[in-house]
């Protein structure tokens, strides 16, 4: 039974994605074209759940973000600033500007109640 030690091991290298999302698998392959150097920001809309202006987080249910390749989704993001959640609250429909940062991580840098 030797051999089985080997080969177990190297099956679940295989398996393995070059990095993990733990929460959405659209964002799976938007890491490849990235360029590092560049913060691009992508704009969208959505609906606020729940937030948590001491940790800087927010939920929400976006639309899909075209130049992401995102459809519609709930999540979390981090904000970069937790000054711009003063105005939000849960139900709070919001247009937002999202950015990758350098850990692969997306967020929000701006955040203000729709039109
Ligand atoms: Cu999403």
């Amino acid at each position: 039974m030797k051999k089985m030690s080997y080969i177990l091991p190297a099956l679940a290298l295989l398996g393995l994605p070059a990095y993990a999302d733990n929460t959405h698998d659209h964002m799976a392959g938007m890491v490849m074209g990235a360029t590092k150097a560049q913060a691009v920001t992508h704009k969208g809309q959505g609906t606020v759940n729940k937030l948590d202006v001491l940790a800087g987080t927010v939920n929400l249910t976006h639309d899909p973000i075209k130049s992401l390749g995102w459809s519609g989704m709930t999540m979390d993001f981090k904000v970069k600033n937790k000054a711009t959640l003063d105005k939000i609250k849960p139900g709070t429909k919001v247009d937002f500007e999202v950015t990758k940062e350098a850990d692969g991580t997306f967020v929000i840098t701006r955040i203000i109640p729709a039109k």
